[in-house]
């Protein structure tokens, strides 16, 4: 049911399907406005979740009714305080800062950042934004930190990045499914209920140093948990693919048909066999022998998956590990088989339309590349302009976050949708990068750690207060509908580009609408591999389900033909084993790897607002493994400092026996001192960007250690 919010009759409550606001499962919720404006939550059956709902799902609406909502705009006044100004005044310093700037230094001297939360309407009209309006090559977004290494690894062997190129129901039947580097029960609870075929047929893998919430999923008899070293997963992947090679389990019929490349995957793989691959995983032989097996078993017994996630992908060779897992796939023939497939889990709310519509440096919408001159023209076409007018592709995000305030670099940065001095890696340079900046514009629906540096700070609004659309994990388009009133002054996204663009004499209309910014972004992705053509808002209101490609009916199943490429084949892509980038310290060596919790969605801006969620998370705790606690002279609970090459981390120790005694694990969810970011290189994947979130080496000291010093 789709009413307009501000239509509701007094006294009638108010109920709208939606989504939630968080990550890319987009669980389906119905959310339900009483006479006081109060909003209540109930989760509803969609394929996904099927009526349920994870903690940060059902306590979504407290975000409607924060009291620190922003609501009108602020300007740092010359003391350096955030002042209310009209959102005239505001438009009209950001246009004298961008005009001013751009005459100084040059069009690129202006970015822009955007986010893989926003709908696809924002993140289409961001693309555009800064393509048009500024004429700057300098767009990227946190999706280049989140999705990038599975995206060019899809790209480079199928032609095509969907996350999952098939529906999530599908895993239900499957009786072997291998989660490289995810943890689903936390980061997607209602998910682990497309796991339990798996679990009952004992064939759940779980690959993670830790024994997280998923690992656990495997005890009883219902699968296994391997536990490599952390930043090993490219050598336990080839491992695997050796013995399925050696040992003759490969689809020889389906690589025939479908992949090219198999005699170089086969030398490439040659010297990785199992026992050296043990020691330098620490996964024993056997094992890595019996998952072989296992996988070739299941993929001729009628289900098994692949699936990755951000543990195996956020790392410099991030790339090549998912490239690995894919190479495994097609040997045992799964990409394209009804029952069985490869998929990687994205994760943020629109993780995947927001990799599609043109905020990506190299892209134009409909996962157009934006150096194809074919691309450009339709592109321009749609907009109504020159193609030589479209910029060239800019700096994918750690690059381009490297110019900042760099003389020659980017002047001036606008942020929609990221919590950068939380999320992005070597945090405490990236804070002083900020402040080099002649302006920041940081939108925002909180006063984010990043909107605390901005300038100026734009208030915008949240989900429940604007309609729109979302991409899920699987490929589809969902409808996200308004249920409540803009508060105070906030404006719609939308609008603020309109406003912008008219201000800067932008030569395309920018439609504030969203229905209408959607049909402009489905006529833009026509002929594109994430086409939209066929969809419109009555369609999804109709309850359709549009996975795309979307022309005239939906594709819920991709490559069950032929894959994306220009032959239709599939490339096995040989990748090798990399050196780490941290070099090893000297002392007590440890790694550190970061992830989730259940709790806290991302970098916290909003679920650290979320009472009943802080309430039981409430500060960062390190996870350290009691022997070696014991040597460092911490116990449980005690302050700790985690020191990088970077920076300094504090935190509180928690001893579980649940991670490998030479890893220790921080979430990266928490501010200030707690940052697990000031301890992360800022060193990227040279194929997609991605920067080495999952490995730093580290030293542990107790607080009271170092104060005695
Ligand atoms: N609660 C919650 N849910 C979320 C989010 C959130 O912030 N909070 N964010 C959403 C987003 S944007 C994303 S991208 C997804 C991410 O979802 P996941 O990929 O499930 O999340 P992570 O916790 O980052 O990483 C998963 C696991 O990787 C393990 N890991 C770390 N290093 C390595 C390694 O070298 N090898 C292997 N094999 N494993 C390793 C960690 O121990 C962790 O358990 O979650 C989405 N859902
Ligand atoms: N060490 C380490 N670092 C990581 C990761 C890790 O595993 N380890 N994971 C990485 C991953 S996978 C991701 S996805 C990133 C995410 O990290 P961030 O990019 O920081 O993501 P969020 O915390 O979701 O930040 C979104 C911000 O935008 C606001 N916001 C939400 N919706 C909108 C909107 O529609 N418009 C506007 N203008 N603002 C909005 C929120 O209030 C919040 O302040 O972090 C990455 N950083
Ligand atoms: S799993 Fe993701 S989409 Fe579902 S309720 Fe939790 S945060 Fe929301
Ligand atoms: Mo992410």
């Amino acid at each position: 049911m789709a009413i307009d919010p501000a239509g509701s009759i007094a006294g009638e409550p108010l109920m709208v399907d939606t989504h939630c606001p968080y990550c890319a499962l987009q669980c389906a919720m119905t959310l339900t406005r009483d006479a006081d404006g109060e909003i209540s939550v109930a989760g509803r059956d969609f394929p996904t979740n099927r009526g349920g709902l994870c903690r940060k799902g059902w306590t979504s609406p407290e975000l409607l009714h924060r009291n620190d909502r922003l609501t009108r705009p602020l300007l740092r006044d010359a003391a350096g305080i955030p002042r209310p100004v009209s959102w005239d005044r505001a438009y009209q310093v950001i246009v004298d800062n961008i005009c001013r700037t751009q005459q100084r230094y040059g069009n690129d001297a202006v970015a822009v950042f955007g986010g893989g939360g926003l709908t696809n309407e924002k993140a289409y009209l961001l693309g555009k934004f800064a393509r048009v309006a500024l004429r700057t090559a300098m767009v990227d977004y946190n999706g280049r930190f989140c999705m990038s290494s599975a995206a060019a690894a899809a790209n480079r062997a199928f032609g095509v990045d969907r996350g999952l190129p098939f529906p999530v129901s599908d895993l239900d039947d499957a009786n072997t499914i291998m989660l490289l580097g995810s943890n689903v029960a936390d980061t997607m609870p209602p998910f682990t209920q497309h796991l339990t075929g798996a679990q009952r047929a004992g064939g759940l893998i779980v690959v993670d140093p830790r024994v997280s919430a998923t690992a656990r999923l495997t005890a009883g008899g219902s699968g296994v948990h391997l536990q490599p070293a952390p930043g090993t997963d490219l050598e336990l992947l080839l491992g695997i693919t050796h013995v399925v090679l050696t040992e003759g389990l490969i689809n020889n019929d389906y690589l025939d048909r479908r992949a090219n490349g198999l005699a170089g995957l086969r030398r490439s793989v040659a010297d990785l066999w199992p026992e050296r691959v043990q020691s330098i995983t620490g996964v024993p032989a056997a094992t890595i022998r019996e998952i072989a097996r296992r996988l070739a078993w299941a993929a001729d017994n009628g289900g098994c998956y692949l699936l990755t996630g951000r543990g195996v992908e956020q790392h410099v060779n991030g790339t090549d590990t998912a490239t690995a897992a894919i190479n495994l796939a097609l040997l045992l023939g799964l990409p394209g088989s009804p029952d069985s497939g490869y998929g990687t889990l994205t994760g943020q709310g629109n993780g995947q339309g927001g990799r599609e519509h043109g905020q990506k440096s190299d892209q134009l919408p409909g996962y157009r590349k934006i150096t194809d001159p074919a691309a450009r023209r339709h592109v321009a076409a749609v907009w109504g302009i020159d193609p030589d007018r479209l910029p060239g592709p800019g700096l994918p995000a750690v690059q381009l976050l490297d110019r900042l305030g760099r003389p020659d670099g980017v002047r001036m940065l606008m942020v929609h949708g990221s919590n950068l001095v939380i999320s992005a890696p070597d945090s405490t340079a990236l804070e002083r990068r900020l402040d080099d900046l002649d302006f920041l514009v940081v939108s925002d629906f909180f006063l984010s750690e990043t909107a605390r540096h901005a300038d100026l700070i734009l208030p915008v609004l949240q989900w429940a207060e604007e309609d729109g659309t979302m991409t899920t994990l699987e490929g589809r388009v969902v409808r996200r509908r308004a249920v409540s009133p803009p508060p105070g002054e906030a404006k719609s996204e939308l609008e603020i580009l309109h406003d912008l663009s008219r201000r800067l004499g932008a030569p395309s209309p920018f439609p504030t609408r969203p229905s209408e910014v959607f049909d402009e972004l489905a006529r833009a992705s026509a002929g594109g591999v994430a086409d939209y053509s066929g969809i419109d808002y009555p369609l999804l209101d109709s309850g359709a389900t549009a996975h795309w490609p979307y022309v005239d009916a939906g594709t819920p199943r991709l490559f069950g033909e032929r894959f994306g490429t220009a032959d239709g084949r599939a490339e096995l892509v040989p990748v090798r084993p990399t050196e780490p980038v941290d070099p090893v310290a000297t002392g007590t060596g440890l790694t550190l790897i970061t992830g989730r919790l259940l709790e806290h969605y991302q970098s916290g801006a909003q679920t650290r607002r979320v009472d009943t969620l802080n309430a039981s998370a409430p500060r960062a705790l390190v996870q350290i493994h009691p022997t070696t606690a014991a040597g460092l002279g911490i116990g449980d609970g005690d302050e700790v400092l985690v020191d990088s090459a970077r920076g300094r981390a504090r935190c509180w120790a928690e001893l579980t026996t649940g991670i490998r005694p030479d890893t220790v694990f921080l979430p990266f969810h928490y501010p200030d001192r707690s940052t697990a970011n000031r301890l992360t290189p800022a060193v990227a994947d040279p194929t997609s960007g991605m920067p080495e979130f999952k490995t730093a080496r580290v030293t542990v000291f107790r607080v009271a250690a170092i104060g005695a010093l």
